[in-house]
């Protein structure tokens, strides 16, 4: 009781003043570089009206808006840095900047080939509870799996081919070794 009283007029004045007093952030986060396949840090808190600023450094990666049910897929009408190449000894980091709107959360990932499956993914604001950054991470990696089990079903066709090549050679063998010793 005490408090409400209390701080029920405090809350009324608190409001309108932060809210005309919120000087906008801005959230740096690096890309790429000693780190690897990272963002660092790979996960923002911001407010509406933050941004966040991205410094790529050594390799070639992308910061491109994804969804949380497809981490490494860009999404439709979703912001994207484009690829932003940057060699060994680069003094400078190209940067790329996002204006955060609201308090929604905002899924990211790396485009280049096979980044975002190592765990090259980014979020803003993402739930604590559900649908959190953790299982996000998963969901990219568990990509990087599909891939790889892909990629090995693949690499046994030939294998297979082989061992049908293998058994039409023994067969030939065999049959010549019928045909010769059918022979003597
Ligand atoms: C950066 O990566 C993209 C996608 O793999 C590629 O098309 C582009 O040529 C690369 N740029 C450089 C300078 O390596
Ligand atoms: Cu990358």
């Amino acid at each position: 009781m005490l408090f409400t009283t209390l701080l029920a007029p405090l809350a009324l004045l608190a409001l309108p003043f932060t809210e005309a007093k919120y000087r906008s952030k801005t959230h740096e986060v690096v890309v790429g570089g000693a780190a690897g396949l990272v963002y660092t840090p790979n996960v923002v808190y911001a407010q509406p009206g933050d941004y966040v600023r991205f410094h790529f450094q050594f390799k070639n990666h992308t910061v491109t808006q994804s969804s949380f049910d497809y981490p490494c897929t860009p999404l439709k009408g979703g912001f994207t840095s484009g690829f932003k190449p940057v060699a060994p000894d680069a003094k400078k980091s190209p940067t790329f900047k996002i204006k955060v709107h609201d308090t929604n959360v905002i899924w990211a990932h790396c485009e280049q080939v096979d980044h975002c499956p190592s765990g090259m993914v980014f979020a803003v604001n993402p739930p604590r509870r559900g649908n959190t950054f953790w299982k996000f991470l998963q969901k990219a990696k568990a990509l990087a799996y599909d891939d790889y089990r892909k990629r090995s079903e693949i690499d046994e066709e030939p294998e297979e081919v082989s061992d049908i090549e293998e058994r039409d050679i023994n067969s030939r063998i065999t049959g010549k070794a019928v045909d010769s010793e059918s022979e003597e």
